[in-house]
């Protein structure tokens, strides 16, 4: 396979460095929302405890159940997440946000707000001398195709531009029932098409010349081992929120999962 590197638009990224000291941490698929409480307090919880020494927190997507706009910002709920990101940020904890299918809307407002630096998906980060791509995973569930055509109108520009020309409540009810169809549409959807497709997972890999993927999506939390020839490469599924919470800690000596059951005070 020819080194397909040079062609990508999206480089290695230089200048993404945390503290000089504590681990570098991973979370994605809180789906964060009014209407499900306990993600939110393991939210606080993590970053009262957890995240405030880390070296650097990369949040990869679906953070929010749903962000139409940065008008967003205004809604109390979210003004209440958003800063506790930024006290989090102004502790020292350098935030890196990659948005996911629910939260792709979010912009330079909510950055600003929550002091926090946005990355393309994917993105490709120097950790601890391993070359790990990172992603909300999404981009790499190419079976379904139903799925994928309705990404790529999302994710249009023009389209974006029309959608957040439209009254804020207007957007919420439409985000709303998209969900509700996605939900139904998922009904009829084997396992196996909703995950990752290996095949696309490689051609990632290969075309980023990584060591190491990490994503979330799916909500298939777990730790693969892909072989290629000499080289195995690790990918690190992200859990959600939803009841336990968890997060991927990566120091000098490489990755570990751990979830926040363990916590204290969240029975
Ligand atoms: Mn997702």
């Amino acid at each position: 396979m020819t080194d397909r590197r040079e062609d990508m638009t999206t480089l290695p990224l230089s200048g993404i460095s945390g503290r000089a000291t504590g681990p570098m941490l991973f979370i994605s698929d809180l789906h964060l929302s009014p209407g499900r409480p306990r993600p939110v307090k393991l939210f606080h919880h993590f970053v009262d405890t957890v995240a405030s020494g880390a070296g650097g927190l990369f949040i990869l997507g679906d953070f929010f159940e749903a962000w139409v706009g940065d008008d967003e910002l205004d809604v109390p709920f979210n003004a209440a997440i958003v800063a506790a990101l930024r006290r989090l940020a102004d502790s020292g904890t350098p935030l890196f946000f990659l948005p996911g299918n629910r939260d792709f809307l979010v912009g330079e407002d909510f950055a600003r707000a929550a002091g926090l630096t946005m990355l393309p998906d994917p993105v490709t980060i120097d950790l601890s001398g391993t070359p790990t791509m990172l992603s909300h995973g999404d981009l790499f569930c190419t079976d379904d195709a139903a799925y994928q055509a309705f990404r790529s109108q999302v994710r249009n520009p023009e389209w974006q531009t029309g959608f957040l020309a439209q009254p804020l409540a207007e957007r919420q009810a439409l985000a709303k029932s998209l969900r509700e169809r996605s939900e139904r549409a998922k009904a009829d959807k084997t396992p196996l098409i909703m995950d990752v497709n290996p095949t696309a997972v490689l051609a990632a890999i290969h075309a980023h010349g990584v060591a190491r993927l990490i994503h979330g999506h799916t909500h298939r939390p777990a730790r693969h081992e892909i072989r290629i020839g000499e080289k195995t490469v690790e990918r690190w599924v992200l859990p959600d929120w939803y009841e336990t919470g968890g997060y991927l800690l990566c120091d000098d000596s490489g990755c570990r999962a751990l979830d926040l059951s363990l916590s204290v005070g969240l029975s």
